[in-house]
């Protein structure tokens, strides 16, 4: 079993200042909370240290560079990722960390509980993919990966090299490719909890997430 203190929750957030108290709060007694910050316009950073995270400053912009950035920074054995805008609840990590021990990587397959929240198009395109993943690769998940927990050196000496959005799909093909054993929980998808989207709600997030994939799709 896992101790809780040996595990990190990194948090990629830009301006994600009104959902954090919430997401923080909901971290598991013991995991380390760690909040990397691109750039942000809203007090993100003092926002996430008032609620008891480290904060890591990465001035390259980019999901991938936020996320490799925390990984990079952790110094536990274990970490998770997460988004910050309050759409997943971090009390479900202990189930997914509990899964660890069987796996190399576990990812959460969102499910959604809300109407709104999650666009028909990122939600087609993400099942799309996810198709391709298990036809190709054969491997048995049905979300490209939002939520993930591995153990540090495992994630570091895959090379992941996206830096941007294409970083979780890159993770899975190389994954598989290193014959890790991937598991897939579910997780809760709810509309964020305050502050805007940068990916799949807006159309310039939608179309750099598009080209993102293609260059990494196997
Ligand atoms: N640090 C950092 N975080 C980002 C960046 N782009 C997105 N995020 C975070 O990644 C998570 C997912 O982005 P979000 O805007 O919710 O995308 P959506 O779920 O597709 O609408 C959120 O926690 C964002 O704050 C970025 O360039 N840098
Ligand atoms: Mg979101």
């Amino acid at each position: 079993m896992t101790d809780p203190s040996d595990v990190t929750v990194v948090f990629p957030c830009r301006n994600e200042a009104q959902s954090l108290p919430g997401v923080l709060g909901a971290v598991p007694d013991g995991y380390h909370r760690l909040v990397v910050d691109n750039g942000s316009t809203d007090g993100t950073a003092d926002v996430a240290r008032a609620h008891g995270a480290d904060v890591v400053a990465e001035a390259v912009p980019g999901y991938g560079s936020a996320v490799h950035a925390g990984v990079t920074a952790a110094r536990t054995t274990v970490v998770a990722v997460m988004d910050g805008d309050g759409s997943m609840d971090p009390a479900e990590l202990p189930d997914l960390v509990a899964a660890l021990g069987a796996a190399q990587l576990v990812v959460g397959r969102r499910r959604p509980v809300h109407r709104s929240g999650w666009p028909w198009h990122a939600r087609l395109g993400n099942a799309v993919i996810a198709r391709r993943l298990r036809s190709r690769l054969h491997i048995d998940v049905h979300d490209i990966g939002a939520v993930r927990v591995a153990r540090r050196d495992d994630l570091l000496a895959l090379d992941i090299r996206d830096r941007r959005s294409g970083y979780p799909l890159q993770l899975l093909v190389l994954a598989a490719r290193a014959g890790w054993v991937i598991a897939e929980r579910d997780i809760t998808y709810r509309p964020r909890t305050g502050g805007v989207s940068k990916v799949s709600g807006s159309v310039r997030g939608t179309v750099v997430a598009v080209y993102d994939f293609a260059k990494v799709i196997p």
